[in-house]
C-alpha cells in the first residue's frame, strides 16, 4: 500500500516537472512555434484586408426600392463606374491589378463587363470564362459587377434568346449566392422592335430563367431605341418580380433634352432607371465631348441617384476609351496617360 502511493506521488511530481519544463522552452530566435491546430488560409480564399471596407462589404445585398437602388440596411445607394469595351477585343483589361486601382485611387464601386452577342463580332463561346474571370476579380475586391449581355448589331433580342438563356442559366447557377452580381440581360435593343411586340416577352423569358436559379439580384433589362424609350416602358412595365430595372443609355453629345425628358418621365411615374452605359462624345463612341451636356447630365444623375457607368474601359483610338491610344498600361495610369474622357471620369466620380 505504502509502495503505491510513493509511486502515485512520483508520478505526479513527475508529471508537474514535465509540464513546468515545456511552459518555459524557449524558442530560438527567427524559430516561430508550430501549432498544428492553426489552419493556414486556402489560397482562394479572400484575403480579409481585400475585402474590409469595400463597397460590397459594407454594402452588401442590394435591392430595388421604389425607382431607387438601397443597400442592406436600406440606405439608397448610387453605383459609380465603368464598362469594359468589348471583351473580345480588349481582354487585357479584365484583371485584378486593373479594378483595384480604379476602386482604390478613383473610387469607382461597380464594373460592367460587356460581352457583344453577335457571332460576326466576334462572339463565342469562350467569352464565358472571361466574363467568370471578370466576376472573379470584382468578387475578390468587393465591387459590384453587371454581367452584360451586349446585343448590338444583332438589334432583335430574340435573335439569340436561346443562347442567353442558356448564357444566364451557366452564370447564375455558378453565382448565385454573390451580393455582387447583377445581370443586363439586352444591352440595347433597336432596328424594327418594339417593348410589347419583341423586348418584354424576351426579357419575360430570359428573367424567368435567372429566377429559377438566382432569386434575388438585381436585374437590368435594356429598352428600345438603343435603351432610350424609358417612357414607353414606365407605361407597361414587367410585373410579377422584385429587383427589375431599366437601362437609359446617353451619348451627351447626340442625346440632350429629349432623352433627359423621357428620364423623367419614367421615373415620375416609378421606373427605376439604371444607367448601364453613357459617354460625354456622340454616339458613334467618337467625335467631340460636349461638357455642357455632361454636365447636366451628371447632375441630373446624382440629383436622382440614379446609378452609371461609363463606356469604355479600353486605349481604341476614339473619344469614348478612357485611356490614351498610347499607352499600353493596364493600371497605375498618370492622369497624362488617360484621355480626356478618363480625366473627366475620375472628376465625376468626386462629385
Ligand atoms: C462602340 C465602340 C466602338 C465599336 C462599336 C461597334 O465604342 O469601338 O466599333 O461599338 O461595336 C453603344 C454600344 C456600344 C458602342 C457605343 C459607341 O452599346 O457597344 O461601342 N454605343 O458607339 N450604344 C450607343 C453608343
Amino acid at each position: 500500500m505504502k509502495k503505491t502511493i510513493t509511486a502515485i506521488i512520483l508520478i505526479l511530481i513527475m508529471t508537474a516537472i514535465i509540464v513546468l519544463i515545456n511552459q518555459n522552452k524557449s524558442i530560438a530566435p527567427g524559430e516561430e512555434e508550430k501549432n498544428d491546430t492553426v489552419e493556414t488560409p486556402k489560397s482562394e480564399e479572400p484575403n480579409p484586408e481585400e475585402t474590409a471596407n469595400t463597397p460590397v462589404s459594407i454594402h452588401g445585398n442590394l435591392s430595388v426600392k421604389g425607382t431607387n437602388i438601397v443597400d442592406k440596411n436600406g440606405q439608397a445607394i448610387q453605383l459609380k463606374g465603368i464598362s469594359t469595351h468589348g471583351l473580345q477585343w480588349f481582354p487585357q483589361y479584365v484583371n485584378k491589378e486593373t479594378f483595384e486601382f480604379m476602386r482604390d485611387e478613383w473610387g469607382i464601386n461597380v464594373v460592367r463587363l460587356a460581352m457583344y452577342t453577335d457571332p460576326n463580332v466576334g462572339y463565342t463561346k469562350e467569352q464565358h470564362t472571361k466574363v467568370k474571370e471578370g466576376i472573379n476579380y470584382a468578387t475578390e475586391l468587393g465591387l459590384y459587377v453587371i454581367v452584360d449581355w451586349h446585343i448590338l448589331s444583332d438589334g432583335n433580342p430574340n435573335t439569340h434568346k436561346a443562347e442567353a438563356i442558356e448564357f444566364f442559366k451557366e452564370i447564375t447557377t455558378e453565382y448565385k449566392d454573390n451580393e455582387n452580381i447583377i445581370y443586363e440581360i439586352c444591352n440595347e435593343p433597336n432596328g424594327n422592335v418594339s417593348w410589347e411586340r419583341e423586348i418584354k416577352p424576351y426579357a419575360q423569358d430570359v428573367i424567368k430563367q435567372i429566377r429559377e436559379i438566382d432569386t434575388d439580384a438585381i436585374i437590368i433589362c435594356g429598352t428600345p431605341t438603343w435603351s432610350q424609350d424609358v417612357d414607353i416602358v414606365a407605361k407597361s412595365p414587367i410585373e410579377g418580380y422584385d429587383n427589375i430595372m431599366y437601362a437609359l443609355h446617353f451619348y451627351a453629345a447626340t442625346h440632350t433634352d429629349w432623352i433627359r425628358n423621357k428620364a423623367k418621365k419614367a421615373i415620375d411615374s416609378g421606373l427605376p432607371i439604371f444607367v448601364s452605359e453613357f459617354g460625354i462624345c456622340d454616339a458613334s463612341g467618337n467625335g467631340g465631348i460636349d461638357y455642357n451636356q455632361s454636365e447636366q447630365w451628371i447632375n441630373f444623375l446624382n440629383e436622382n441617384k440614379i446609378s452609371w457607368v461609363m463606356w469604355n474601359l479600353s486605349n481604341k483610338q476614339e473619344t469614348s476609351a478612357i485611356i490614351n491610344s498610347n499607352c499600353d498600361k493596364v493600371t497605375g495610369w498618370t492622369l497624362d496617360e488617360l484621355s480626356n474622357a478618363g480625366k473627366w471620369l475620375i472628376e465625376a466620380l468626386k462629385k
